[in-house]
């Protein structure tokens, strides 16, 4: 429970910033949003203020009073120890209230703050014992790579499969997106925790624990395994998805219509005589290689051979790795780059000679570069729309020569058809991407992953900080939205977007940002004139811009 102290005064009797007076300045109020939307709490905070309340526009220790619509007291205090956390101020959150909004409402009516009364406090939980405090979201918590709980997340007959991971993929191929996020959010929890899990009641209190989840982890402490998870992963089906979608090129779409003609492997497709397009073809025929996990050794071996090539076509250029193996992974499926150069623009044309240069140095098995990976992405090996950006970008396959102290694991690895036996190498998935370097930032961010990391930060994002992040640019979606009124931007269609139209929405989005700081109306000359140092096609550029918002096409999904 909280207990009921009230703060020391420490603020005089003035009119306060937002020209009220305030009577009442040792009750320190603030709304929260969250549920109660925006609109809401600017007209109670407005009609508060006007009654001499002491309204906050941001949460601090000043604050005494925390009113809420809707939310249970775990979810506000889940919140202030959220918006506290930086701060390390959370003693102070024992001697808050934690009110219903009936408080404040019966307190406008009586022009009074009221003695808060037991019927206007939110109920809280007791603390739980087991654990520190766990966030909902994957991007407010640490996910070690080396975890507490490998003995209950790792699968009785594997190691190298979580559970909850297995019936995450299972859903997956189920195309249940809603089920495997769920599994994977609840596998990511199980992580972050600080020390074993023994009982089930040391998973009180945690979020985004579902269900059928914490079935699946009864099941497993009390039993030593999942019934359901055994019995997923013995099917015939899972298995055979897992292989079909195993080779590079091939999503579950494809997978999953051949797993219902009857075939089971890759191996099936050769047999049967199956259509595959040139991507599907590479997977096939270096499916063992690009089975075998990626060592760091690898990714440093290959890093090497880009950084080589990516300096020698454009002096200055960066080169990052990014994936799995910058968040330290010891493995991965394959090897993730991001390229850029300091000066805005010069990276354009890049790709193509970085690929050539590779291909001269015979590196390259595969290769295809793409603007526009919504399209790819229909049968890639790349699922969910919400990963996906607009960067020029080449799947490739590398050939890596095998050091000696590599050539061991290797030796009888021989791939489906051409692929060579010997040990002397191997192949590699590699990605590519070029990105600006004003978007730099943004894109390194959003190609470190993990995945549900990325999921979860956009999604935190938008909800708890009106913001909205992709791997291009973070702006204030309200102000946005406000300009232009949205319209426009939500209903034009996906094919309507092609990179430039892109790279300019982006642009424009910066200007339009710089007018709202300054106040001034957007128009081309305002932000020609804002000094956000414009390139010199600007005024152009926002002509098109501005006739495209009046005649409702050209961009969208940034505001989505
Ligand atoms: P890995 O070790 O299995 O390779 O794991 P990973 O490196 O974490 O995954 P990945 O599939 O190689 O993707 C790297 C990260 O890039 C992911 O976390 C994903 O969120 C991010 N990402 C983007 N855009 C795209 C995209 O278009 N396709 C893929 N696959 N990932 C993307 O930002
Ligand atoms: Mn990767």
């Amino acid at each position: 429970m909280v207990p009921l102290k009230r703060r020391k005064v420490t603020h005089p009797q003035t009119p306060d910033q937002h020209g009220e007076t305030c009577k009442f300045n040792d009750v320190a109020i603030f709304i929260i949003e969250r549920k109660m939307g925006a609109s809401r709490k600017s007209f109670l905070t407005q009609l508060g203020r006007s009654k001499g309340f002491r309204i906050e526009e941001s949460y601090s220790p000043s604050v005494t009073h925390v009113v809420s619509e809707n939310n249970t007291g775990d979810e506000v205090q889940a919140w202030i120890t959220n918006e506290t956390e930086e701060k390390d101020e959370k003693a102070s959150i024992c001697s808050l209230h934690l009110l219903d909004i009936s408080w404040l409402t019966e307190s406008i009516a009586a022009e009074s703050p009221l003695q808060v009364q037991d019927r206007h406090r939110l109920k809280t939980s007791p603390k739980p014992s087991a654990h520190v405090a766990v966030k909902s979201y994957a991007c407010q918590r640490r996910s070690p790579l080396n975890h507490h709980n490998t003995f209950l997340t790792v699968s009785a007959h594997s190691n190298t499969q979580e559970p909850l991971e297995i019936l995450a993929e299972n859903a997956e191929f189920m195309e249940n997106e809603g089920r495997n996020i769920a599994f994977r959010r609840s596998a990511s929890v199980l992580k972050a925790l600080p020390r074993v899990v023994r009982r089930m009641e040391d998973l009180k209190n945690l979020p985004c624990l579902g269900g059928h989840s914490l079935r699946v982890i009864k099941e497993i402490l009390e039993d030593g395994a999942s019934q359901e998870v055994e019995t997923t992963k013995q099917s015939e089906q899972f298995q055979a998805m897992k292989a079909l979608t195993g080779v590079f090129g091939v999503g579950v779409k494809s997978a999953d219509r051949w797993f219902r003609e009857g075939l089971r492997n890759p191996s099936d497709l050769i047999r049967t005589g199956q259509k595959l397009n040139h991507t599907q073809q590479a997977g096939v025929r270096y499916y063992n290689d690009l089975n075998k996990p990626v060592t760091k050794k690898e990714a440093e071996a290959i890093s090497d051979m880009v950084g080589k090539a990516v300096r020698a076509v454009l002096p200055g250029a960066i080169l990052t790795l990014t994936g799995g193996f910058r968040r330290g992974k010891e493995v991965g499926h394959d090897v993730d780059f991001l390229i850029t150069h300091p000066e805005e623009g010069a990276e354009e044309g890049m790709m193509p000679k970085v690929l050539k240069w590779l291909e001269d140095q015979g590196l390259l098995l595969y290769q295809k570069t793409t603007r526009n990976s919504y399209l790819e992405s229909r049968d890639g090996p790349e699922r969910a729309p919400h990963h996906m950006d607009r960067f020029e970008r080449c799947f490739s396959i590398f050939k890596l020569e095998q050091t000696k102290e590599c050539s061991g694991t290797t030796a009888g690895a021989a791939g489906m058809s051409e692929q060579q036996s010997g040990p002397s190498w191997r192949a590699v998935r590699v990605d590519l991407v070029v990105s600006p370097y004003s978007q730099f930032a943004y894109a390194t961010l959003g190609w470190t992953g993990s995945k549900l990391f990325e999921r979860d930060l956009r999604r935190w994002a938008g909800q708890e900080r009106g913001m909205s992040l992709s791997n291009h640019a973070l702006y204030d979606s309200k102000r946005v939205s406000d300009v232009l009124s949205c319209k426009c931007w939500r209903h034009t269609r996906q094919s309507a977007l092609n990179s430039n139209t892109f790279k300019r929405t982006v642009f424009f989005i910066r200007c339009l940002t710089v007018c709202l700081d300054t106040k001034k109306k957007f128009s081309v000359e305002n932000a020609r004139c804002s000094g956000n140092s414009l390139p010199d096609q600007a005024s152009s550029v926002q002509r098109e811009f501005l006739s495209c918002i009046r005649s409702a096409r050209g961009m969208t999904h940034l505001c989505a």
